[in-house]
């Protein structure tokens, strides 16, 4: 916390005013208070979320992942582009949990996002640092929500990595996209199955020059690949795509694409059921994720930790018992701190 000084901070209405007229610079300056870890901005970051949340909701909430170098934010600056020719209004924002890693690509996507974050109907958040990914997640999908307020009724949320990064971005977007090259082969570019089995949609990128004819081929294999996978409860048949971000090609059919995804399933219920699941997701992680740091970081539970810890290599305790006598000791410890 060395060298840190905090900007001044509005009051919780002069944020609210300003996320709700739309106001970029108020809008970046909320989420910064809600990146914050200090204690008055928690308490800050509380109070103007729940006064925006009615008013949050309102968008598409779009997945996008790929391994490096696939094109995502190539992708994502002509396809923000043109979402914003159609009227829409865009917000960009990442999880990306390895602070080294965004250090790199918020410099790399400062250049390459330039035209997009030039125009005044898109708005692009580098991802919030963090040291777990449930806090860094928790952040976004907590940004997201001030966009909506913000009027931004298409949200991009890119995810860069594959690894648990993107089971994170699925929890929080209707919809998921995943980019992938041609040649692909059997080994599916490092792209582990249960990612593919998330994906609403598989963009096959670089299909221009001589990629051309490959892209098509792996177009078919994706097919195929797909097939193999359990058919989605709402009703949804994963599709697969082509297109060249450098051209600016395949953009019209991703988005009808999605547009089909959003009708049949506000129609069927399973954008509001999916919605209302991620919600109670949410809930049962934040507080899985508040036991188990409030336990890990008891002083007085500590030191019985490493008791335990003995006592069952030792074979004296049974490890099923130890935990359930921590937990006691846990809860012991809660009511003496009243
Ligand atoms: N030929 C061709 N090149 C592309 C296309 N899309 C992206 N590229 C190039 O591929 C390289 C990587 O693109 P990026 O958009 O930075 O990829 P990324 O997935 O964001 O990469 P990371 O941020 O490192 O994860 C760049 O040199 C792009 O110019 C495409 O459609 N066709
Ligand atoms: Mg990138």
């Amino acid at each position: 916390m060395k060298n840190y000084k905090p900007k001044k901070r509005l009051n919780a209405s002069e944020y609210i005013k300003g996320i709700l007229s739309g106001d970029r610079v108020i809008l970046s300056r909320a989420i910064t208070v809600i990146e914050s870890n200090l204690e008055n901005d928690k308490i800050l970051s509380k109070k103007i979320i729940q006064e925006i949340l009615p008013k949050s909701g309102n968008s598409i909430r779009i997945g996008i992942t790929g391994v490096p170098g696939v094109g995502k934010s190539t992708f994502i600056e002509v396809f923000g582009k043109y979402l914003i020719e159609q009227g829409h209004k865009v917000a960009v924002l990442s999880i990306d949990p390895s602070s080294q890693r965004s250090k790199g690509s918020i410099l790399g996507d400062k250049t390459r996002m330039e035209e997009l974050a030039n125009l005044e109907n898109a708005y692009i958040r580098p991802s919030a640092s963090g040291d777990t990914l449930g806090g860094v997640a928790n952040k976004t999908g907590e940004t997201m929500l001030l966009c909506e307020a913000a009027g931004y009724d298409v949200i991009l949320i890119e995810t860069v990595g594959v690894g648990q990064s993107e089971t994170a971005v699925h929890g929080m977007t209707d919809f998921f996209l995943l980019l992938m090259l041609s040649g692909a082969g059997d080994e599916l570019q490092g792209i582990k199955r249960g990612i593919m089995e998330m994906a609403d949609l598989i963009v096959i990128n670089k299909a221009d020059g001589d990629n051309v004819k490959k892209t098509e081929l792996s177009k078919r294999e994706f097919e195929n690949a797909l097939h193999l996978f359990p058919g989605l409860p709402n009703g949804w048949t994963p599709k697969v795509l082509t297109a060249s971000a450098l051209y600016s090609k395949g953009l019209i059919d991703i988005w009808t694409t999605i547009e089909e995804f959003i009708t049949l399933t506000k129609g069927n219920g399973f954008f509001k059921k999916h919605r209302n699941e991620q919600s109670l997701g949410i809930l049962k992680e934040g507080i899985e994720q508040g036991l188990t740091s409030g336990f890990f970081r008891s002083k007085a539970i500590k030191p019985l930790i490493e008791q335990y810890e003995q006592q069952i290599l030792n074979a004296e305790i049974n490890p099923y018992e130890a935990a359930q006598l921590l937990l006691s000791e846990y809860f012991e410890e809660l009511k003496k701190r009243k």
